[in-house]
């Protein structure tokens, strides 16, 4: 017998057998009564009979009277009284799939950027006009009640809020699917400014209770970290192996509801919190030391405590391996141990379920299964292998070589010494079946190794995914393709059929019928109501592009958009709109890849040019340019453009030589729900990444079909949009990917930019000068040389076309009628960018999950 021993990492919290948690096993227990069938479908619902349950739920849920309720118990009864009506519908669903049982889908993902409940709730369940009524009953605006809720923040970003379109389409087509996640206690930093500074302050959005979710205490999941593991052979000479773990915590699954759009379909969104197994150890408590009980116990729910802010390098952070191991751990578990029946063979596992994954977050989900099937259910390895593969399917969402996850072998020995374990033998097997494909090629071998051992020996996450995954995909074309060609070529070239590309797309729910009513009435008057989820159908509305009056009909729209948009600023920020201005909008995380330096050297180069006397101020065409952006944490460059942001708006808007007809806001801590009032106000919408960078973006799908026209390079799903709209209905410059690497490899030198661009110098020495910073220098110098000087992402290069492509739009955009024509054929043409068509495509090319009828 040999032990392979590791150094016990918290020897506070081991496990102890008298306070281990047995587990639920599901409906064992399940007593029934002829009146307790699940209900279907939907009550009768009168405008009464809603008022009363609301009544009800404001008197027996909250404990208060209609006269004394605070605006936030108004806020959870309605929440309360909505939900129920999604009850029954929810347990049906699940009493059908659990009868029925069809393939489904487990969407892996660290990150679900959800946004706000109420109004999506309302619309799926066609309740708003009753609600709206019912309220005004008791003397409510349901606006009012709507901006009571708290936006669940449990993403960062793009990857996040696709995740949360993808539940919405996967429910809206009668996909079975249980999306899995980590429950934080404090989602995305709250932004806000000092000084012009960015300042993060803890999102708390749990404090004044959730409606939405549904605890589950009794199925808690004991989840393992540390110790060692124990080998040793049965009497037929098989090898076994036990995991002695060091500590452990439990998994509580909070549920949601994921309704799908008017189809009676309710999915589930299973998001796990993480909880001590003890309350505190009552060894160290009895010994006298109450305080090291506690902080034991604060140790372990840690683990669910907060989200990480992506930062500029993927920090080695052991808490992080310790979310992403807990969170696909209680999940495997789960689908396991209460999805399916308990009589289940779990050779046939791949027949029921698809686990994606989301990025490499999940990925140690791979050895996990591994874990179970070999070491639990005594699978041999190479049935657990086969089926193991078949379970999982990987989608890449970035480029960018620091994006690339790594875990050092030291601290994922640590712990979880099995699954180390089992990632070498993975990575063994995989490397003889390399030599047996390309005999004699070791340097192959070699750079395909998931065991990298420089700069120090770690496991290479991405290419675990790619080897175990059955399929392995990218989020937009050129994506998908520089994925093959530039970040998996040895893996492409192995295994050509894996690879395929599923294009991103964005909920038409969210971001047209709640986020654009006035838009998506206008589209139902014109083509009827059905394209809200088939939304190839707005192709209908090309032919009204022509139609003066319903170009008219669109600005309208749009203007009242602004104005709304407006009137929320001015309360929320303090920030005053002109009305008759373009809306240029540029609203994303914030990175150099990104590429908000390049806008900021367009609004200074304008600036500057009129300040020096070389272009008149009426010649600038009236317009507000919009930031919206979060910087990571200890991003240090990030944050300095933010402050720089600030101050060139602060000169700029102050300055009288531009008499007001160039302006820069910068509403604080852009999410989901700032998004939704943006977007539809938005003339101009900003995709100006370097070409080769953006994955796809879905912020540009957003824009394109709320009739914003694109100022955009050849990048991610730019690209697939313009295709779509027709150039002469997109901006296009800069770069493209090719010209990007040759311009790389021949030595890019940004100071030439500078040399020979009049206009390019005085914007760029203009920041250097301490204009924007009260005289000093030293405040924004670093950043104006590192644009001179390095420039990563090559802003100089692409400068000068920038600039022409945004005199174009100017020009263009004092065409109101031809504007207005290409913004409706940017709705009517970007149909496919529905998120339902992704999912589409997912089932087609990667999961195989019907939709059930
Ligand atoms: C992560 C990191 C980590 C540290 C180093 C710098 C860096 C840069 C980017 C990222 C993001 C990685 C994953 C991600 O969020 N990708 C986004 O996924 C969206 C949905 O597919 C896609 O639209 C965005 O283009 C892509 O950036």
């Amino acid at each position: 017998m040999s032990e392979t021993m590791n150094t016990p990492s918290r020897p506070d919290l081991r496990s102890n057998a008298s306070f281990s948690v047995t587990k639920g096993k599901g409906p064992e227990f399940a007593p029934t009564h002829p009146f307790a069938l699940a209900p279907v479908g939907t009550p009768p619902v009168s405008v009464d009979g809603f008022t009363k349950e609301f009544l009800r739920e404001l008197n027996t849920g909250q404990g208060v009277t209609l006269s004394e309720a605070t605006e936030n118990d108004l806020y959870l009864s309605l929440a309360r009284t909505v939900r129920n009506y999604l009850m029954g519908r929810w347990l049906e669903t699940a009493r059908q799939q659990r009868e029925n049982p069809n393939k489904a889908v487990g969407y892996l993902s660290a990150e679900y950027l959800l946004g706000r409940q109420l109004d999506n709730n309302l619309a799926s369940t066609d309740l708003t006009n009753i609600v709206v009524e019912a309220l005004q009953g008791c003397g409510i605006e349901l606006d009012t009640l709507r901006q009571a809720e708290v936006e669940p923040g449990l993403g960062n970003g793009g990857l996040g809020r696709l995740a949360a379109c993808f539940i919405d389409s996967l429910a809206t087509m009668n996909v079975p699917c249980i999306g899995y996640g980590i429950r934080y206690e404090y989602g995305i930093f709250r932004q806000t400014f000092v000084d012009g500074r960015q300042v993060e302050q803890p999102d708390s959005w749990l404090t004044m209770g959730s409606p939405w979710e549904f605890p589950h205490p009794e199925h808690n999941v004991q989840v393992n970290f540390g110790g060692h593991t124990v080998h040793s052979t049965d009497d037929k000479g098989n090898e076994l192996v036990n995991w002695v773990p060091d500590w452990n915590v439990n998994g509580i699954p909070y549920n949601y509801m994921v309704p799908g759009y008017r189809n009676d379909r309710v999915n589930t969104l299973r998001l796990w919190s993480a909880q001590a197994t003890q309350a505190f150890d009552l060894q160290i408590f009895n010994s006298g030391d109450y305080a090291q009980a506690v902080r034991a116990q604060t140790f372990a729910e840690n683990i669910s405590k907060v989200l990480y802010p992506e930062d500029s390098t993927p920090q080695g952070k052991e808490l992080r391996l310790q979310q992403q191991y807990f969170f696909v751990a209680c999940s495997l578990r789960d689908f396991i141990d209460n999805v399916l029946p308990d009589d289940f063979d779990l050779h046939e596992l791949p027949s029921r379920i698809i686990f994606q994954m989301n990025d490499t977050h999940p990925v140690i989900a791979v050895p996990e299964l591994m874990r179970i099937l070999v070491d639990e259910e005594g699978f041999a390895w190479d049935e657990a292998w086969d089926v193991t593969k078949r379970c999982f399917a990987y989608t890449c969402h970035t480029l960018l070589p620091e994006a690339l996850e790594v875990w050092s072998v030291e601290l994922l020995g640590r712990l979880l010494p099995r699954h180390l374990e089992i990632i070498y033998r993975i990575n063994d097997d995989f490397l003889e079946e390399v030599r047996e494909a390309f005999p004699g090629d070791e340097m192959r071998a070699r750079r395909m190794s998931i065991i990298a051992e420089y700069p120090e020996r770690s496991v290479r996450m991405a290419f675990l995914a790619t080897v175990a995954g059955s399929k392995v995909n990218g989020v937009a074309e050129l994506h998908s393709q520089l994925l093959r060609d530039k970040v998996l070529p040895d893996f492409s070239a192995m295994w050509p059929e894996k690879f395929t590309n599923v294009t991103n797309g964005v909920t038409p729910r969210r971001f047209i019928r709640q986020a654009n009513p006035e838009l998506a009435n206008l589209i139902s008057s014109t083509i009827g109501k059905g394209w809200v989820n088939k939304l190839d159908r707005l192709r209908e509305l090309e032919p009204y592009a022509e139609d003066p009056e319903f170009r008219k009909a669109f600005r309208d729209v749009k203007a009242a958009n602004k104005k709304r948009l407006a009137e929320l600023l001015v309360v929320r920020d303090g920030i005053e709109l002109a009305d008759d201005h373009m809306l240029d909008v540029m609203v994303k995380r914030l990175h150099e890849y990104k590429r908000q330096s390049l806008k900021l050297l367009h609004i200074v180069t304008v600036y500057n040019e009129v300040r020096e006397g070389r272009m008149a101020a009426s010649e600038v065409t009236p317009r507000t340019v919009i930031f919206g952006a979060k910087a990571a944490p200890g991003y240090r460059m990030a944050k300095d453009t933010i402050h720089l942001i600030n101050k060139v708006a602060q000169v700029v808007n102050d300055d009288p030589v531009l008499e007001g007809r160039l302006r820069v806001a910068f509403p604080a801590n852009y999410n989901v729900t700032l998004a939704e009032k943006l977007i539809p106000a938005a003339d101009l919408s900003e995709q100006i990444s370097l070409a080769g960078m953006e994955a796809s973006g879905t912020g540009n799908m957003k824009f394109a079909l709320n009739g914003a026209l694109t100022i955009g390079t050849d990048d991610g799903a730019n690209v697939e949009i313009r295709q779509h709209v027709g150039d002469e209905n997109f901006f296009l410059f800069g770069m493209t990917e090719p010209d990007v690497a040759q311009l790389s490899a021949q030595g890019y030198q940004p100071g030439r930019y500078y040399e020979s661009d009049q206009r390019l110098r005085g914007a760029l020495d203009l920041i250097a000068s301490g204009h924007f910073s009260g005289g000093d220098r030293s405040v924004f110098e670093p950043l104006a040389a590192n644009l001179l000087h390095e420039d990563r992402f090559m802003a100089l290069a692409d400068y000068s076309s920038y600039l022409d492509a945004q005199a174009n739009v100017e020009a263009y955009y004092a065409d109101e009628e031809a504007w207005s024509r290409s913004a409706i054929l940017n709705i009517a043409r970007c149909g496919f960018f529905s998120s339902d068509r992704s999912i589409r495509d997912y089932i087609q090319r990667i999961w195989d999950t019907p939709p059930v009828i």
